[in-house]
């Protein structure tokens, strides 16, 4: 029997230049439906844009910093009979007229990235919009960096990674996707380094040279095929110029950087006064301490038990009198209960998600079945971020944001199906999945910087898209206490720092299971050198030990201590680097391949 191919299986490419257009630094390229945009943003960031049937959807990036400027760049273009060459000072960019393919060479004609089949799309008629793709050649010798927490080897040569954050309790090495949907990568080969940035936040898939040994391509389930290609040749430049398109935090409080702690939970308050006054009468350093969900009055958000912590304020106070912050907890999930103002507020003026047919998203969390807050929504944005003020009022120094892949429990995620505003331009969750969390970390930013006013924002997010880390430190997720995840910890911290995410830490100790007083303070001492160091552990779970400093014998906590008070000697030097974070972008923690990429396989 002859199997016909149906329409939507078929791979599209685009057909052959037929003329083009220049609007200042912007090039338009026509290829009978398609159109190629490619926008040159300085002489070593070029943006390509492709309307497979001629229509660009909105311009419109969560990513980028507001107000990004368009350096100006020293162009020229020259035509032959089979391409475009668009050259700046340090690139030459060939548009071939063939199916729109792309070659990206050096001013000494060097390739640095050339497209295989280039773009190309599928109809995907399950779901709306198309399939969009790109692929290019692997050059000899290429290594790949990047894509935000991936759990694996740094070099990321021969694996195809996704991006789409999940709530991955005990996730395990190579497990992906996990929290943070990061697409971007660097490529480098011949001493040549660059950077690519996927800027779409549907489902995005990046294939290494895993289906095809020579090929890498990444690709996404809906909306545009829009990347950004960022021109080193030094790996630390790519770094630095993807972090002028997607930004660097303001600098934080200076605690903020000191040693952290933290348990799932501190619970009554007596229980925080006392892992308090341990740290004080031990004399180890230790700036700030966390309420996990159980401050809570039932898991419901800004509010407080009246059982456990009957005084917050009081608590607070008291904290602050021993030099202590106190961040809590704040995931999405707001209860469903008519009696909850939080509640209440956000009913009334239709602030949560709604599915496809018009009812709320619900879902159960910590708290029961709850409705979850539409983030992409700026008043929503703005409602959220006032729920903060009385919290600081009451002496809260700093926030933390879980559960906001979003995760549900029993189906994980939210359908595909529920609505989001995305700014005015409303949309499934497949479009806004990867976003959630990074505009629940925004919102609670603003609340936070504005209420704190003089002093300075501290939130720690545990999902985020690029961009995020304007607003937001992050941390790993529910790490394991085993060796294998003190290897990955620090694997992963690297991989955020050259993916423009370097206020980054783990679990130190890991947060499933129980260390032993060796593996413990290993985890502190490369922590310490890590730009977020904070102890956590899910002390909730059976059979969980303490996990403080001083849980191991006096021996293992010698050996702490005197990692958390070098981390203290070191705070000006940390300090600093995170200022030239801030200011120019460059990484808090640089793996070996970015001080001699000649060497690729320094890692
Ligand atoms: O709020 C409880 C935990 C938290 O301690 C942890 O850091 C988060 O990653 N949270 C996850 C929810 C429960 C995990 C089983």
């Amino acid at each position: 029997m002859e199997i016909k191919k149906d329409k939507y299986s078929i791979k599209y490419f685009p057909a052959d230049i037929t003329k083009y257009v220049q609007e200042g630094q912007t090039f338009y390229f026509y290829a009978t439906d398609t159109v190629l945009e490619v926008k040159v943003f300085s002489d070593k960031i070029v943006r390509f844009r492709y309307a497979p049937d001629g229509r660009f959807q909105r311009d419109f990036s969560y990513a980028l910093v507001e107000n990004l400027t368009i350096q100006n760049a020293n162009l020229s273009v020259y035509k032959d009979r089979h391409k475009f060459d668009l050259m700046t000072d340090h690139l030459v960019v060939q548009i071939y007229k063939k199916s729109l393919k792309v070659t990206i060479l050096d001013r000494k004609y060097n390739v640095i990235s050339e497209d295989e089949l280039g773009f190309h799309w599928q109809h995907y008629i399950k779901k709306g919009g198309k399939i969009n793709y790109c692929s290019k050649k692997i050059q000899d010798g290429e290594v790949f960096f990047g894509m935000g927490d991936k759990p694996m080897e740094l070099n990321l040569r021969g694996k195809r990674i996704e991006n789409y954050g999940a709530d991955t309790y005990g996730f395990k090495k190579d497990q992906d996707p996990i929290y943070k949907n990061i697409p971007f990568y660097l490529g480098l080969h011949h001493d040549i380094g660059y950077g690519i940035f996927f800027d779409n936040t549907f489902r995005s898939i990046f294939d290494f040279g895993k289906e095809q040994f020579d090929v890498c391509s990444f690709w996404a389930r809906g909306g545009e095929m829009n990347y950004y290609f960022i021109y080193g040749p030094e790996l630390m430049n790519v770094v630095e110029q993807y972090a002028g398109l997607t930004g660097t935090p303001e600098m934080p409080p200076m605690w903020a950087l000191g040693y952290h702690q933290c348990k799932w939970s501190y619970y009554p308050e007596k229980q925080v006064r006392e892992i308090a006054q341990e740290f004080r009468d031990r004399g180890i350093p230790c700036d700030a301490i966390y309420l996990d969900i159980d401050y809570m009055e039932g898991f419901r958000c800004f509010t407080w038990s009246k059982e456990g912590f009957p005084k917050p304020a009081k608590l607070m106070g008291d904290l602050a009198e021993k030099g202590f912050k106190t961040i809590v907890i704040i995931d999405p999930g707001i209860k469903i209960d008519p009696e909850y103002w939080v509640y209440q507020e956000g009913l009334k003026n239709g602030y949560f998600c709604k599915r496809a047919d018009g009812e709320f998203m619900e879902g159960d969390v910590w708290p029961g079945a709850c409705n979850f807050p539409d983030y992409t929504n700026p008043e929503v944005r703005r409602w959220w971020s006032g729920l903060f003020e009385e919290m600081i009022r009451m002496g809260v120094r700093g926030v933390w944001n879980d559960m906001n892949e979003p995760a549900v429990f029993e189906i994980g995620t939210f359908p595909e199906d529920v609505r989001h505003n995305f700014d005015g331009d409303p949309c499934s969750h497949r479009k806004a999945h990867n976003i959630y969390g990074m505009q629940m970390a925004r919102a609670t930013y603003d609340g936070i910087r504005k209420f704190l006013y003089p002093n300075r924002p501290f939130v720690i997010t545990r999902s985020c898209y690029s961009g995020a880390q304007r607003f937001s430190s992050v941390w790993t997720g529910d790490n394991i206490a085993t060796w294998e995840h003190l290897w990955i910890a620090n694997m992963q911290i690297q991989r955020l720092c050259m993916s423009g995410i370097s206020f980054a830490g783990s679990d130190v100790g890991g947060f499933i299971g129980n260390p032993d007083g060796e593996l413990y303070v290993r985890w502190v001492q490369m922590a310490t050198f890590h730009p977020f160091i904070r102890t956590h552990s899910a002390g909730n779970d059976p059979g969980a030990e303490p996990q403080e400093p001083w849980s191991y014998g006096s021996k293992f906590e010698f050996i702490a201590k005197k990692y958390i008070l070098l981390r203290y000697q070191l705070l000006p030097y940390i300090y600093t680097t995170f200022w030239q974070h801030s200011t120019y972008g460059i990484p808090m923690v640089r793996p070996l391949i970015m001080h001699d990429q000649t060497d690729t396989e320094s890692l």
